[in-house]
């Protein structure tokens, strides 16, 4: 049945992942596969361009991460990769707890991470070319009212824990997604006077509620984020 899910690709011996350094969803692809107990191959597309090329021609999403596997089978989006890890590595500690509250907390945070992030990344990047146009203002607005609720609903969920990890089962795929997500929203500014394109993100005028980077404290020295650098 997975096969349906894949694109073919000649066969490999390394698992691959092609990553942008910076990329929040690269990252936390990393933090799944580090928690997986999975090496890989990293081909950053933004310094190769010859992988940036591979990549869009081996995943119709043309988007970053993409994962090939060792037996040559593809896989892009980090949330999609991160449900095939864990069934494809049933043995390995899981990515995404089963147990019903942890579940919910899981799926809650993940998902407010993606609506922040998304709304972020559209109008910050993907639309922004649109920025003169006469409906731009309204259209920012209620997007980015959408990403900030997002967020100081993450703040609030944080705030609200007695434990360092969202799960109670300990470190999950919702860790990794808010993890990342606060680290790239909180190092956007500094590269901002380098990067245009990180000078719109900033633009766009979102708050990093307080709350979150203390959450993320707790955990910069873990060894799989250190490794990340
Ligand atoms: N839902 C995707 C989003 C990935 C994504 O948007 N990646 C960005 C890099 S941060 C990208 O590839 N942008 C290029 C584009 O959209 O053309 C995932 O979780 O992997």
């Amino acid at each position: 049945m997975l096969e349906g899910l894949f694109a073919g690709y000649a066969r490999e011996t390394m698992r691959i992942l092609f990553h942008i350094q910076a990329s929040p969803f690269a990252r936390r692809t990393r933090l799944a596969l580090a928690h997986k107990g999975l090496t890989v191959e990293l081909r950053d597309v933004r310094t190769h361009p010859e992988y940036f090329e591979e990549s869009r021609r081996l995943s119709p999403l043309k988007t970053i991460p993409v994962l090939v596997e060792e037996d040559g089978r593809v896989l892009g989006d980090s949330t999609a990769i991160s449900h095939y890890l864990d069934r494809a590595y049933p043995s390995a500690p899981r990515l995404w707890p089963s147990e019903s509250d942890d579940a919910h907390a899981v799926f809650e945070v993940t998902s407010l991470v993606d609506v922040a992030l998304e709304r972020i990344l559209d109008l910050g990047l993907r639309y922004h070319a649109l920025h003169t146009s006469d409906a731009w203002s309204a259209v920012k607005a209620e997007t980015m009212e959408r990403a900030q609720r997002a967020l100081d609903a993450l703040g609030q969920r944080v705030s609200a824990l007695s434990r360092p990890t969202i799960a109670r089962s300990g470190w999950s795929a919702a860790d990794m997604w808010l993890f990342a997500a606060e680290q790239w929203l909180a190092t956007v500014p500094q590269r901002a006077a380098r990067f245009p394109v990180a000078a719109q993100v900033v633009s766009l005028g979102w708050r990093l509620p307080p709350e979150l980077s203390r959450w993320a404290d707790q955990h910069r020295d873990r060894p799989d984020v250190r490794a990340l650098d």
